[in-house]
């Protein structure tokens, strides 16, 4: 994208250029780093909203703080594009998200300005904290640590850890909180409330307005003085602001809340504010979407929209002529309303995604049945755990990667206590242009070391209708189900339930000489891995084994005995993953054979789109076929064995 429309952008290649313009400037730098953004994001999609709402605070941050000695840190990431192009990343903005190009997250890899790697939320505060103590013991007075928080992401347990810490520990540490009172999806919870209770209680502001007032100055006068007004200040906040604010008595002084769209009075205050040491925070109330009618008009929507057209505001959606698959999110969203019409136990549990995991469509059709309880996975599942030993039998939705996070809650809280829970894992696999922070990789290998769990993932949508209709069946005990993002095969989905009994798996095909063996949607590819081979006169067969755990040993013992050249094909981590447990059953079973295990290998996958991913790691179709055709060449030690037999 040529930036040179962009009279001040163009000029700006770092934070110091950005520093020589007037107060006055800095209103039309902010001006065109909105267009920019829209520009660019419209023809190569990513996240949108976010990145709008704080394009005021990321212009005066790098105008008042020295990045990168000062260390600004991005909660999420995705908000931070203005960041990125502000700090030498303009002419390769367009590369966003795509293979090779720039991550849509901040990547300390990246660039000396991205102070740490971000993607999953409520990081910062503890980040920042690092830093700053770091800071403190290596005496370096003169830097300053921000966090940027989002009113979202502070919903997430570890944000409030991080508070807790901070407040004690007296580090010279700036939160600053982007409260645009949504998460992806309107904000939950009773903190949510009591931000808006804090924007609007006349009392409260009134306090707040003479402290502030009487902070402004301290600047400008002496030390004496500012000892004395500091002295008054915490007068007012003892007697008042401690026993209302949630943040003075975490021992953070607390300012705000202000406009996050003034720029020029954003870099007034945090120029004030770098005066003043110790744990502080700032609230600044900001749009999600500003500046783009249609995203300020459905902030959900365009959280991250696809491509759009930036004149008219209008989503361009692919041409779909045929009738295509559904997505498996949406599969599961339907599916789980029907199961919980004929099953009234069964209640939905989303941490903050209701809209990419929809379960919104329950939320909507069963509302006193479904819950978000905000970004916070941990408290999801046993909060799951909980209803589910009393009783009901919860479908905690979680995305896979984000179920990382909640790895002792599905062990302790959960598993050991053969509670019946299914978590439906979305995003299983490689995601795509998000990256190595979301990808799902690493669920069937942390899963599969835990007892008492049965872990599935469904080659496509009608099996995933069939282990939903499945787990929800008397006494599973805990059950994983896991599924890719996107679309799947089958567009005629909606087919009535059947059973699938626990620990079985399927023939696909028929064969000789090689046996294909996948779970999940590395299924469709191995069978189009089939068909190929078929047109060059070989014909591998092809098992669905659907579950990681248990296995299904009877299907495994008929397979190895047949066959002594196997392929495991996964869209998961190989290491620990579902080839590693057919290798331990190969093992513990004494069977010899050559088995090649297809999967993400032992590194972190980077962005591009999925299906450039999936050859990135070898188990495309056509990597299938390669890996097939030099297997089919070498010779297994019994083939060699055949071979010495019939020459003696
Ligand atoms: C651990 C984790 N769970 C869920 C998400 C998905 N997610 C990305 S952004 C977001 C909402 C963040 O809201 P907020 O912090 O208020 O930022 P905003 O987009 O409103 O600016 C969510 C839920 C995530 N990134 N990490």
């Amino acid at each position: 994208m040529d930036s040179s429309n962009y009279k001040y952008l163009d000029k700006i290649n770092s934070p110091d250029d950005l520093k020589k313009y007037k107060a006055e400037e800095l209103v039309e730098i902010s001006k065109e780093l909105r267009k920019y953004i829209i520009d660019v994001v419209s023809g190569n999609p990513g996240h949108f909203a976010s990145g709008l709402g704080v394009v005021e605070l990321t212009v005066a941050l790098h105008k008042v703080y020295n990045s990168p000695k000062d260390k600004i840190i991005w909660d999420v990431g995705h908000q931070a594009y203005g960041h990125k192009i502000l700090t030498g990343r303009r002419d390769v903005f367009h590369t966003n998200r795509k293979l090779g190009g720039i991550s849509g997250f901040p990547v300390i890899a990246e660039s000396p300005h991205d102070a740490f790697g971000v993607g999953h939320s409520s990081t910062s505060i503890s980040a920042a904290l690092g830093m700053a103590v770091a800071a403190a013991l290596r005496k370096e007075n003169d830097k300053h640590v921000i966090a940027v928080i989002g009113d979202g992401a502070l919903t997430g347990g570890i944000a409030f850890e991080a508070l807790n810490n901070a407040g004690s520990n007296n580090a010279d540490l700036l939160v600053i909180l982007n409260d645009n009172n949504m998460s992806i999806d309107p904000n939950v919870g009773a903190l949510k409330d009591y931000l808006l209770d804090i924007r609007t209680s006349k009392t409260y502001n009134k306090v707040k307005e003479d402290v502030w007032n009487v902070l402004g100055k301290i600047r400008k006068i002496g030390p004496n003085t500012r000892r004395l007004i500091q002295t008054i200040e915490n007068g007012v906040k003892t007697v008042v602001m401690r026993q209302s604010n949630l943040f003075e008595a975490l021992n953070f002084r607390y300012f705000g809340p202000v406009n996050g769209h003034d720029v020029n009075y954003l870099v007034n205050i945090l120029s004030d504010m770098k005066a003043i040491k110790g744990p502080k925070l700032l609230h600044i109330i900001t749009t999600k979407g500003k500046g783009f009618d249609a995203a300020e008009n459905d902030q959900t929507g365009w959280h991250a929209p696809g491509k759009f057209d930036k004149l008219t505001g209008k989503k361009i959606k692919p041409d779909l002529k045929a009738k295509q698959a559904p997505k498996f999110q949406e599969v599961f969203g339907h599916t789980l309303v029907e199961l919980a019409k004929i099953n009234d136990k069964i209640v939905g549990v989303t941490p903050a995604m209701p809209s990419g995991s929809s379960m919104n469509i329950m939320m909507k059709e069963i509302p006193e049945r479904s819950f978000d309880v905000g970004i916070a996975e941990q408290h999801a599942v046993t909060f799951s755990a909980g209803m589910a030993a009393d009783g009901l039998l919860p479908f905690c939705n979680i995305y896979s990667s984000f179920m990382q996070r909640a790895y002792d809650q599905v062990i302790h809280d959960t598993a050991l206590q053969k509670l019946n829970v299914v978590f439906c894992l979305d995003r299983g696999g490689l995601v795509g242009d998000d990256g190595a922070t979301h990808h799902g990789a690493f669920d069937m290998a942390y899963m599969r070391t835990i007892p008492n769990i049965t872990i599935a993932a469904p080659m496509n949508e009608q099996e995933l209708r069939n282990l939903m209709y499945s787990a929800q069946l008397p006494d599973q005990g805990t059950y994983v189900i896991r599924y890719p993002r996107g679309k799947g095969s089958m567009p005629n989905w909606h087919t009535p339930f059947e059973e699938i009994k626990t620990g079985t798996g399927r023939k696909l095909r028929d064969g000789t000489t090689l046996a294909l063996l996948t779970v999940g949607k590395a299924g469709i590819m191995a069978e189009a891995a089939c068909e190929m081979l078929n047109q060059q006169g070989y014909t591998p067969a092809h098992y669905d084994m659907r579950f990681i755990k248990p296995l299904d040993k009877s299907l495994l013992k008929q397979i190895f005995s047949k066959f002594d050249k196997i392929i495991t094909v996964e869209d998961g981590a190989i290491t620990g993953g579902f080839g590693t447990a057919v290798l331990e059953f190969m093992s513990e079973n004494d069977y010899t054979a050559k088995l090649i295990r297809l999967g993400i290998p032992d590194e972190f996958i980077e962005h591009g789109t999925q299906e450039q991913l999936y050859k990135l790691c070898g188990y495309d179709a056509e990597s299938i076929v390669k890996t097939a055709l030099s297997i089919l060449k070498t010779s297994t030690p019994k083939e060699k064995k055949t071979k010495i037999l019939n020459k003696t």
